[in-house]
């Protein structure tokens, strides 16, 4: 296989660090042999390569953006391009470390009591232990607020009732971090696999991220001590808080998957003749090969100044909303047309697009909504909310 190069048509890779260039390339090398050579296999038998769990950790792809114990605190630009280039290869990759750093290491070194932090946050960033983050239910998704789950008070303990579905990494974790209706509003606890009521189940008949473990998380009566709540997380805003640390890394991620696909069509393009000419050669394709490099060179620049503004402490939530919108709708677009340039050989796994399409109509829905970025940008600029 060819060395991926990048796509970079405004040289905005002059603007990184030398820091931030090493990590890319580190990212890059792990994709191209680690990953996908075993990446069709995955996504053929529904299963994740869980063997690459401990290089994703001894890297630091875990977490990099997270302050704590054991994190490797490398800043949030960086996060952004290993999120870029673990998507090129894989958006279930993405969600794996998006899941691992943004949803359960953040909130814990954010709400967690010391001894939370201290205890979790050094395996989760070394990939010793694997966490997901229990927000959605059957009957609420992009309205997390009507959550049914309980969580009552027992003594110096709580008792946890109810279910959440559509849990990246569900039957894998060993630590969910799970938001439920307390007495005070909205709380976080932290559950580990093996407490009695606590299940996990198998979401099967996937046609999109099967690469990616997806499932129902169910707590029946599930007795917990005080020491599992998240002392720090009050209300709402703290699990949509968590959110924009990962809606953060999917911005940077779809454009990976989009640049995989542009990279997959253009090279296809190049070699593949009719007419007795490649198919580069046709004006029809060259503009649908310029439609995708633009459109992917706009969201690159979005990104890096979004990172820009992260590692500043400037984190407003409507601007992440803008560039997850816009940068997935944006992928799910090349992913579409490269399947097109790519002809009948697009519908075979043989080549990457029609894997990234299919990946992204999950990544469009999970994390908010494109509908629901449409009305947080919407409620910013015109001062009205219009959710419900
Ligand atoms: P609303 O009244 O607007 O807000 C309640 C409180 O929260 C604050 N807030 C936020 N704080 C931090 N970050 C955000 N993004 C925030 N959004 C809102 C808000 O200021 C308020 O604070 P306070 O102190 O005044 O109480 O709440 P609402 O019920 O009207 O809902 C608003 C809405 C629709 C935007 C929100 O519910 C929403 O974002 N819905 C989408 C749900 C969603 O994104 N779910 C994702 C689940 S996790 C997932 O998909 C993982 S996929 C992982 C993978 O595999 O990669
Ligand atoms: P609904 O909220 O029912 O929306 C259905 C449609 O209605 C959408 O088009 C939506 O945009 C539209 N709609 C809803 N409300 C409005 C409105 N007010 N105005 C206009 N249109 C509206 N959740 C977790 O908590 N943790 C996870 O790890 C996780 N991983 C996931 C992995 C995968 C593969 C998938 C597919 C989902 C995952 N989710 C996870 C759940 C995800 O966050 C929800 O699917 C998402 O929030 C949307 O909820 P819903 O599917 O119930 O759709």
């Amino acid at each position: 296989m060819a060395e991926y190069r990048g796509v970079d048509f405004y040289r905005l890779g002059d603007a990184l660090s030398d820091e931030e260039r090493g990590v890319r390339a580190t990212v890059r090398r792990f994709v191209d042999r680690s990953f996908l050579p075993v990446v069709r296999e995955h996504f053929a038998s529904g299963t994740f390569p869980l063997d690459l769990i401990p290089e994703l950790g001894s890297l630091g792809l875990l977490g990099p953006a997270v302050e704590g114990p054991g994190c490797p605190g490398l800043g949030y630009t960086v996060y952004g391009l290993i999120c870029e280039e673990l998507e090129r290869g894989d958006s279930g990759l993405r969600s794996f470390a998006s899941v691992q750093g943004s949803l359960v290491m953040w909130p814990i070194a954010t709400f967690g009591s010391d001894e939370q932090k201290r205890r979790w946050l050094p395996e989760l960033a070394a990939g010793r232990r694997i966490g997901c983050f229990g927000l959605t239910e059957a009957d609420h998704g992009s309205d997390p607020g009507g959550m049914e789950t309980t969580a009552t008070p027992d003594g110096d303990g709580w008792i946890l009732h109810g279910s959440k579905l559509w849990i990246t990494n569900a039957n894998l974790a060993d630590v969910a971090v799970v938001w439920a209706r307390g007495p005070e509003g909205v709380m976080g606890f932290l559950v580990e696999r093996g407490t009695p009521g606590f299940s996990a189940n198998p979401i099967h008949g996937k046609w999109s991220l099967q690469a990616s473990d997806t499932g129902e998380l169910v707590f029946d009566e599930v007795k917990l001590p005080g020491s599992a709540r998240l002392p720090g997380a009050r209300g709402l805003r703290a699990p949509l808080a968590c959110l924009n640390e990962a809606r953060y890394g999917i911005a940077w991620g779809a454009v990976g998957a989009a640049a995989d696909c542009y990279q997959t069509a253009l090279d296809y393009a190049l070699a593949r003749k009719q007419f007795d000419r490649p198919l580069a050669s046709f004006q029809l394709v060259q503009q649908k090969l310029v439609g995708m490099l633009t459109e992917i060179t706009k969201a690159q620049a979005l990104c890096l100044q979004l990172g820009r503004l992260k590692d500043r402490g400037i984190n407003e939530v409507p601007l992440v909303s803008l560039a997850k919108r816009n940068n997935v709708a944006m992928a799910l677009d090349c992913a579409r047309t490269a399947r097109d340039i790519l002809g009948a050989a697009g519908i075979t796994d043989e080549f990457s697009p029609g894997r990234h399409l299919a990946n992204l109509e999950s990544v469009k829905t999970y994390e908010g909504t494109h509908d629901i970025h449409t009305l947080i940008v919407g409620a910013e600029i015109t001062g009205i909310p219009s959710f419900r």
